[in-house]
């Protein structure tokens, strides 16, 4: 056995070094059996997944981030702003569908929208759905709410936890590191605001998630850095629930001529990585619309717990050029955790289990 291997089985934190001597490692056969040992022994052989509904507000944004294909100014020929009312129909017609458990809701920084505009879709969302879970705006949109409102992190989440919000997505981490974010995202939350707004979060009991955008400009030390920082908030405060690994899409953003969609290989080491540094973590996502459903199926196997959501209508991606289907049915998902030989369960946004399908 080796040194690393010893470590994982007696449940030893690995060290910066040891994440890079994972992350520099091309044996990906050992990557997945050190990950599968870890998340055997953190998670089980429950695959978590829930029924779900994307809703992206605006992709009006003023932060022009280089790898986003999504964001625009309020003239591009492609802007929307949802209304209330528009937002009210999406959500009751996605309800329509009595397993729906979640609505997932991220958009672009509006130059124009005031922080009550939020306050008000989710206090209308919750009173018109309250069975249903909001998972709502990442820790940059409640950075730029601050900033829009004056109001602190603290006050900005109370009033959102008062009308509603459920928890909180894991995007808008990017790569947790000034230099990357200097280069690629600039104009929103930097490294050190991000956690503290996540920090705020759990300490006001808002359960939030953490992901990492990977294959773009980043270093192999600024990866695994980024775990680190997770790894360190996770021990304090014990709020985040599942990472997420999203791999950088490039097409239609300007990071597009330089940079392609890193390889099958890279998600599956970044799912390995994730899990085997993320020892305080319960959950790893292999978001399948993101990776596409047979990767997000092969990660069962490298760590993951995790497949997401129905999801229904995805943007992010889309608009950067991922090719998966926006809708995955119930039944392909469990047959997608079946195959791997995992046992699905449905769970809630909290991790609360639903349904086992033994
Ligand atoms: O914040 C933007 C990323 C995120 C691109 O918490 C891109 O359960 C790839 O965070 N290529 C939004 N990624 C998605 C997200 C998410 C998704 C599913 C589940 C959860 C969860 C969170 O997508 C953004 C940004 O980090 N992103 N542009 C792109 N071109």
């Amino acid at each position: 056995m080796d040194k690393l291997e010893a470590k994982i089985r007696a449940g030893i934190r690995l060290t910066r070094n040891d994440g890079l001597t994972l992350l520099a490692s091309n044996d990906i056969g050992w990557l997945g059996y050190l990950a599968d040992i870890a998340r055997q022994r953190i998670s089980g052989n429950y695959v978590y997944f829930n029924v779900n509904r994307h809703i992206n507000l605006t992709n009006v944004c003023t932060a022009k981030c280089k790898f986003c294909a999504f964001g625009c100014d309020s003239d591009s020929a492609h802007a929307y702003a949802m209304t209330k009312e528009q937002v009210l129909t999406v959500a009751a017609k996605a309800a329509e569908d009595k397993r729906l458990a979640e609505l997932h809701i991220v958009s672009g920084l509006h130059p124009d929208w005031p922080f009550e505009y939020y306050v008000d879709i989710i206090s209308a969302l919750h009173t018109a759905l309250p069975h249903i879970h909001l998972k709502a705006f990442t820790c940059v949109e409640i950075c730029y709410f601050a900033k829009i409102s004056g109001q602190s992190i603290t006050g900005v989440l109370q009033r959102l936890k008062a009308a509603g919000l459920g928890s909180m997505p894991g995007g808008g981490a990017e790569i947790l590191s000034d230099r990357v974010r200097r280069e690629v995202c600039p104009n929103k939350a930097s490294a050190a605001e991000w956690l503290d707004a996540a920090r705020v979060a759990h300490k006001l009991d808002i359960r939030t998630n953490a992901s990492i955008l990977y294959g773009h400009i980043e270093t192999p030390e600024e990866r695994i850095d980024h775990l680190l920082a997770l790894r360190t908030l996770q021990d304090e405060t014990k709020g985040f629930q599942t990472f997420i690994g999203l791999p950088f899409h490039p097409a239609n953003t300007r990071l597009s001529e330089s940079i392609s969609r890193v390889p099958a290989w890279e998600d599956l080491k970044m799912v390995a990585i994730a899990r085997l540094m993320l020892d305080n973590f319960n959950n790893i996502k292999a978001y399948w619309v993101m990776l596409n459903p047979q990767i997000a199926q092969l990660a069962l196997g490298f760590g993951a717990n995790d497949i997401d959501g129905t999801v229904s209508e995805e943007k992010i991606s889309h608009a950067a050029g991922a090719k998966t289907s926006q809708l995955l049915s119930t039944e392909t998902i469990l047959t997608l955790i079946r195959q791997a030989g995992r046992i699905p369960v449905e769970r809630d946004s909290l991790y609360n289990i639903i349904n086992i399908y033994e």
